[in-house]
C-alpha cells in the first residue's frame, strides 16, 4: 500500500511525470485500486449562479470583464431558481452540485447571504454542496461551513512561477491564504488547475508539487484542458494532447493517492476512449451536464451512454453513505 506523503520534492514527481506512459498508468492505476473502488465515478454538476463582469484579469477566463467575449453577464441568480437546477442534477445523477460565481472575492453583503441561502438548500436535498467564489476570509469560510457547505474549490491553476503571466490581479499567496481558510473551516479543499496555457512541463510539476506539500493533500483536484474562448488572450492556445492530461492524472493520483481526481473541462474534445485512459490513470470524477459554467460540455445522454460501455457506475454522495452505514 502506497502512503500519504506530504514531503515530495520537485525532483521526485518530476521522475514519476516523465515515466514512460503505459508504466505510468499502470502505477497510477495501481494505486488508484488501493485506495478507490475503481468501477465508480463522481458525476458532479456545475451551476454558474452569477456569470461575467469579473474584475480579475485570468488570462484564460471568458468571465473577465476586460475581454470581449460572447458570455452575457447575469446578476445573482434567485434561490428558487437555483433550488430547481440542483433538483434536476440531482434527478440525472449528479450527487455533487458546485455553483460558481464570477467574483474575485466575496463580499459581506446580501448577495452572500443569497448564496449561503442556496448552500442551505442544496444541501438539505442530500447532495455535497461546493461553491467556488473567489478569495475567502476565515469568516466568510466559517458562515459558508454553518451553512451546510461540504467542499469549495479554489484553483491554483498553474505553478507559482508561471502565474502571473496567466493572472496579474492576484497572486499565488493569496490562492495558498484562502486554501487555508477553507481547511480551517473544516470545509473539503478542491483545488487543482488547467494545462494548455503556454506553460512548460516545469509549472506543472511545480503546481503538483504544492498542492501535495499542502500540510493535508486537497480532498478533490481538477485537471482542466483549457477551454480557448474567443475574445480571451488565449483563444489561440493549441489544444493539449490527452498524453499530457494523462501524464497529470497519474501523477496527481500517485502523489495524492486518496484524492478525489476529476478529469474536469475539455471532454468535449476527447472521445470516450481517450476518458477511458484517463480513468485508467486514476481520475475518478467528472462534470456532467452539457455546460460547465460558460462553456459546452458533453450531454448527459452521452455521458450515460459512456458510463455503460466502460461499465462504470456512479459513486453514492458522502451523506448517502451515511445513510448506509447509520441502516447496517
Ligand atoms: N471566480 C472564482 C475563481 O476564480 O476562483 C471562481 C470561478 S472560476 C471560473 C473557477 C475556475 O475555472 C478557475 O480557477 C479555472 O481553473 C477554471 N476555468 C476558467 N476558465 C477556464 C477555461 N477557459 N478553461 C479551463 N478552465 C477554466
Ligand atoms: C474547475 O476546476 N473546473 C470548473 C470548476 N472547477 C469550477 C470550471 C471550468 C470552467 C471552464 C470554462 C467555463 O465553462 O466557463
Ligand atoms: Fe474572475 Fe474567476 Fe474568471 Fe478569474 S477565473 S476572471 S476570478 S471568474
Amino acid at each position: 500500500m502506497s502512503v500519504i506523503r506530504n514531503n515530495w520534492t520537485r525532483e521526485e514527481i518530476e521522475k514519476i511525470y516523465n515515466t514512460p506512459v503505459l508504466d505510468l498508468i499502470y502505477n497510477a492505476g495501481t494505486v488508484h485500486r488501493q485506495y478507490h473502488e475503481a468501477s465508480e465515478v463522481q458525476v458532479c454538476t456545475l451551476l454558474s449562479v452569477k456569470t461575467g463582469g469579473c474584475p480579475e484579469d485570468c488570462a484564460y477566463c471568458p468571465q473577465a470583464a476586460r475581454y470581449h467575449t460572447d458570455v452575457k453577464v447575469h446578476k445573482l441568480m434567485e434561490v428558487g431558481e437555483v433550488m430547481e437546477k440542483a433538483i434536476e442534477a440531482k434527478e440525472a445523477g449528479s450527487t455533487r452540485f458546485c455553483m460558481g460565481a464570477a467574483w474575485r472575492e466575496v463580499r459581506d453583503n446580501k448577495d452572500f447571504d443569497k448564496v449561503l441561502d442556496m448552500v442551505k438548500g442544496v444541501s438539505q436535498m442530500g447532495m455535497e454542496v461546493c461553491c467556488t467564489l473567489g478569495m475567502l476570509s476565515p469568516e466568510q469560510a466559517q458562515k459558508l461551513k454553518d451553512a451546510g457547505l461540504y467542499a469549495y474549490n479554489h484553483n491554483l491553476d498553474t505553478s507559482e512561477e508561471f502565474y502571473q503571466d496567466i493572472i496579474t490581479s492576484r497572486n499565488y499567496g493569496d490562492r495558498l491564504d484562502t486554501l487555508e481558510n477553507v481547511r480551517k473551516a473544516k470545509i473539503s479543499v478542491c483545488s487543482g488547475g488547467i494545462i494548455g496555457m503556454g506553460e512548460k512541463e516545469e509549472d506543472r510539476i511545480g503546481m503538483l508539487h504544492t498542492l501535495a506539500t499542502l500540510p493535508e493533500h486537497p480532498e478533490s483536484v481538477p485537471v482542466n484542458a483549457l477551454v480557448p474562448v474567443e475574445g480571451t488572450p488565449l483563444e489561440d492556445q493549441e489544444k493539449v494532447s490527452v498524453w499530457e492530461m494523462i501524464r497529470m492524472i497519474a501523477t496527481a493520483r500517485i502523489i495524492m493517492p486518496k484524492a478525489m481526481v476529476r478529469l474536469s473541462a475539455g471532454r468535449v474534445r476527447m472521445s470516450v476512449e481517450e476518458q477511458a485512459l484517463c480513468f485508467m490513470a486514476g481520475a475518478n470524477s467528472i462534470f456532467a451536464g452539457d455546460k460547465l459554467l460558460t462553456t459546452p460540455n458533453p450531454a448527459y445522454v452521452d455521458d450515460k451512454q459512456m458510463f455503460q460501455i466502460l461499465q462504470l457506475k456512479p459513486r453514492p454522495s458522502h451523506k448517502e453513505n451515511l445513510v448506509k452505514q447509520v441502516v447496517l
